[in-house]
Formats: C-alpha cells, structure tokens, sequence
C-alpha cells in the first residue's frame, strides 16, 4: 500500500526550505503527501531582509479537524519549522486529531542553527519544542538545537563524542526513540551526524567530508530525505547513512553550480537516487 504523509511546515515561496522541499522529495520517494502550511513568506528568514510573512495559526486546527473527518489513516506526522510557541501547541492538538498508534510522529524542530535562534524566532521556543520532542517517535535536531531543547551547553567545536552521545542520550530520555542529530563535526576536515536508538542503545557517528560554507535548508532535506527512507522501510542506521550521502551529494552540485547559497541546496539532481534507494526494497 502507498505510504501517506501529512507535512506541517511553513511555505517560504523562494529559498527552497521546508514545504517546497519536504514535498517534492516525499513524493519522489513515492509518499502520497498531504501538507499543512503554518505560514506563508517570501523567503526563508537567513541571509534575506524584507522578507513577507503571514502567520497562518488559525487555520491549523479547522484544518486538522476537517482533515480528520476524512478518516484518513497517516502513516507519518512530520512538523518542521513552526512560526510560534503557539503553534508548538497547535502541533500537539493536531497530533491528536491526525494519528493513531501507527502514525510515525516525525519532529525537526527547525528553530535554530551555528548557535542562535533563527531570526523571528522566540526565545521560549526551545522549551516548547521539547514537549513536542517528547510526542514524537524520531527527531532530527541540529546540534544547536539538541543542545537548546535540553538546556546544555552549546559547543561549536572542541567537543569530543561523549558530548554527542550524552546529548542523544538526554534527549532520548525526554520520549523519542530515534534521534538524529545534525551538524556534528569532531575534526575540522568532517561534518556528519550523530544516530542513536534508544531500545538498543545503538549509537553511531557517521561522517563525510566538509564542504565549507552555511547551506540553508540543508536540515529539511535532509529530514525530507530521512523520512522518506523510513517510510520505505529501511532500517534507522541504512536510512541515515543514505540521508548523509544524499545532502553531501546535494551541496555537492550546489557548489558546482555556483548558484547564491542562500537559494538553497540543489536536491532536485539526487531525487533519481532517492527513488532507486527506494526501490531498492522492492
Ligand atoms: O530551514 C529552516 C527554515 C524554515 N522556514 C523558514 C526559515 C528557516 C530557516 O531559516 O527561516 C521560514
């Protein structure tokens, strides 16, 4: 049976990030996906000024109400950068009127980067998002967001791997089972992700080389990329690694092509990868 996803992002109508990603490459891998838009902007909110932005908060619930007259069965809730701690709240009542105990409830708590909120972004955010953590069954946070939403320190560099392990731990502790965590580096020549199970207590780092540069929306898609491969079923440690290879790849043709990073990472020429990963379980 076709898997069924429902994506609750903002729209940022340039800039490739949240819902213009997490669309396009669900559906590549085969996702019939549904989407619910927390906010419309012109552009994503780093490296741009004068962006637009409407908050779109009370459309959420009549939405997920009609939504969940249809009877629908989703096989995976996936939130990803919401406008407001309001919508943190938002999230959760939708959780409730959108899954049942099959639903894959699927966090990126996209509210921070490199140490600092996003801009817009308010500072309750971090503990808001962690009761939304504590819903879900994966989060895919970023280092500085693992370290936010746990009240840690945040380290930029210096940091060995016990400090990622007791990070993944400590967030695991909260309720999710899976944790990935991005943008983790432990040599400067590296970057890549920390990967824990909390059932099996299986923790692992996985690392590529490092392109040096701040590629915007890499967390979404390489959320989007994760998802999909754990909805066509492969295993956490297969998934993440293929996630891992499929981002690199991306900022890979991005920096060949020269194009303004704040446009985005070029994911568009690794989808037919993604669909034969897929396939590949058939
Ligand atoms: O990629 C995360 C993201 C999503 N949506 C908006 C953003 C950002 C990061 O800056 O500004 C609107």
């Amino acid at each position: 049976m076709q898997k069924r996803a429902i994506a609750i992002h903002d729209i940022s109508c340039v800039g490739r990030c949240s819902l213009t990603v997490a669309l396009p490459i669900l559906s590549a891998a085969g996702v019939n996906t549904s989407i619910v838009p927390t906010a419309l902007l012109s552009t994503h909110t780093g490296e741009f000024t004068g962006y637009t932005h409407l908050d779109l908060s009370d459309q959420l619930l009549p939405i997920a109400k009609h939504i969940a007259t249809l009877g629908l069965h989703f096989d995976a809730l996936y939130s990803g950068y919401l406008a407001s701690p309001a919508q943190v709240e938002l999230v959760l009542q939708m959780i409730g009127l959108l899954c049942d105990s099959q639903t894959h409830v699927f966090v990126d708590p996209a509210f921070a980067d490199h140490g600092k909120l996003y801009s817009l972004m308010d500072p309750t955010m971090p503990s808001r998002m962690r009761a939304l953590c504590a819903r879900a069954h994966t989060i895919v946070p970023n280092l500085t967001e693992a370290a936010f939403i746990l009240g840690e320190p945040y380290l930029a560099s210096g940091y060995q791997e016990a400090y990622v392990l007791d990070l993944a731990r400590k967030l695991s502790q909260i309720g999710p089972e899976s944790i990935v965590i991005t943008d983790i580096s432990l040599d400067p020549a590296q970057t890549g992700i920390a990967v824990y199970h909390r059932l099996s207590d299986d923790f692992r780092l996985l690392f590529r080389p490092k392109f040096e540069g701040v590629f915007h929306g890499t967390g979404d898609v390489f959320a989007s990329f994760l998802l999909s491969l754990l909805l066509s079923g492969k295993p956490l440690m297969e998934a993440a690694s293929l996630a891992l290879d499929f981002i690199h790849a991306s900022i890979g043709y991005t920096l060949e092509g020269g194009e303004p990073l704040r446009y985005g990472v070029q994911f568009e020429y690794v989808l037919p990868r993604l669909m034969a990963a897929v396939r590949s379980r058939e």
